[in-house]
């Protein structure tokens, strides 16, 4: 079973990063309690993604954590890490699939039911919903959710005749930090109402909460604590 709880999404760019290097922050992350890691590098040509990708691979092979890469089914079958995820502008689900066969993880983003849909019929094993809040860390997304849009998606699935819908996976992408993750987790499920049956999310993605703080160990060691707190207004 995957634990997408504290989900690693990594970012290579000097804004998030400085002049520090990306294996050992990660490795920070690792040790602080990250449950699942993507690397997402969207400038580095394929010898220098492979590379990365193989030393990260090591090091979370170490701590026993998945490594999925972003759009690139070709970086994950050269170095057959554990998945892969796919944005609205890659490779569809189907096609990985048929690539990476029945036992790699295949993860796309979806921001809207019409996605969620598609990625469920081509056998996502999970859903990156986002973006939950506006963040400078990725500056063109189409569709800001907030809240209700989320809780949207969480119902659809929730409620669906199929089991692969309601039993999807799901993690939540944008903004995410200290200030709001046990909100994030806690509060943002769908109603609980007979009609439309809840359906928590299973994690929450980061990107700059953890790679762009000083302390990645310990800011993710805090994230984690929280995650498992449940606050005292639920
Ligand atoms: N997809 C939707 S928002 C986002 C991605 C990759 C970036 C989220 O970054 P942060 O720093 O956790 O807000
Ligand atoms: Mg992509």
């Amino acid at each position: 079973m995957v634990d997408y709880s504290l989900y690693l999404v990594t970012d290579s760019t000097e804004a998030i990063l400085g002049k520090r290097d990306l294996v050992q922050v990660v490795e920070q992350a690792l040790e602080g309690g990250v449950t699942i890691v993507q690397y997402r590098d969207k400038t580095s040509d394929t010898g220098a993604l492979i590379a990365t990708a193989k030393a990260l691979h090591k090091i979370c092979l170490q701590h026993k954590i998945p490594l999925i890469i972003n759009d690139r089914v070709d970086v994950v079958l050269a170095i057959d890490c554990e998945g892969v995820h796919l944005g609205q502008d890659d490779m569809s689900v189907a096609s990985a699939r048929s690539l990476l066969g029945p036992s790699k993880i295949i993860g796309a983003t979806v921001s809207s039911i019409e996605e969620v849909q598609v990625a469920v019929d081509q056998g996502a094993d999970y859903l990156g919903i986002g973006t939950l809040y506006a963040t400078q860390t990725k500056k063109n997304t189409k569709s800001i959710l907030g809240v209700n849009g989320l809780r949207e998606i969480l119902s659809w699935l929730g409620s669906h005749e199929k089991k692969e819908a309601r039993e999807m996976k799901t993690v939540v992408i944008g903004g995410v930090n200290l200030s709001n993750v046990q909100r994030v987790k806690y509060q943002l499920s769908a109603p609980r109402t007979p009609s439309v049956p809840p359906k928590p999310i299973d994690g929450v993605a980061i990107v700059s909460a953890i790679m762009a703080s000083p302390s990645p160990k310990a800011t993710t060691a805090q994230l984690k604590l929280l995650l498992t707190t449940p606050p005292p207004f639920v």
